[in-house]
């Protein structure tokens, strides 16, 4: 074998590598790619965490971990966040796709209140 011939094989061996690895990684993990996502717990009486700055198309997910029903609303009149009453384990999740910021709260109790802000 000449020592180009062999730089050549070195050299695709190399290419299959780097393709290889590649190919695993967009197969172990296809959807974190695409979609991060965030929990909310809705916990004694308050979102956990209650305050949290988020990319342009970050999925939430709020989950109430009480006894009681709570609900996820915008604080703003027709605003984007509006969930049914939750129950305990029940969840409600929604994605965020512009920047700004989306304060809510629960309107069984006013006083619990979150706020998403969306950066680029
Ligand atoms: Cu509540």
């Amino acid at each position: 074998m000449t020592k180009t011939r062999i730089l050549a094989n070195v050299r695709r061996y190399g290419m299959w590598c780097t393709t290889a690895s590649l190919l695993s990684l967009v197969v172990m993990f296809p959807v974190q790619a695409s979609t991060p996502t965030w929990t909310v717990d809705i916990t004694k009486m308050a979102f956990s965490p209650a305050d949290m700055t988020v990319t342009p198309g970050t999925k939430v997910i709020w989950t109430n971990r009480d006894q009681i029903p709570h609900t996820v609303t915008s604080k703003d009149k027709g605003g984007v966040l509006s969930s049914k009453g939750l129950d305990t384990g029940d969840s409600y999740s929604y994605t965020f796709t512009h920047p700004g910021d989306y304060a809510y709260f629960c309107t069984v109790h006013p006083f619990m209140m979150g706020v998403v802000h969306v950066r680029k």
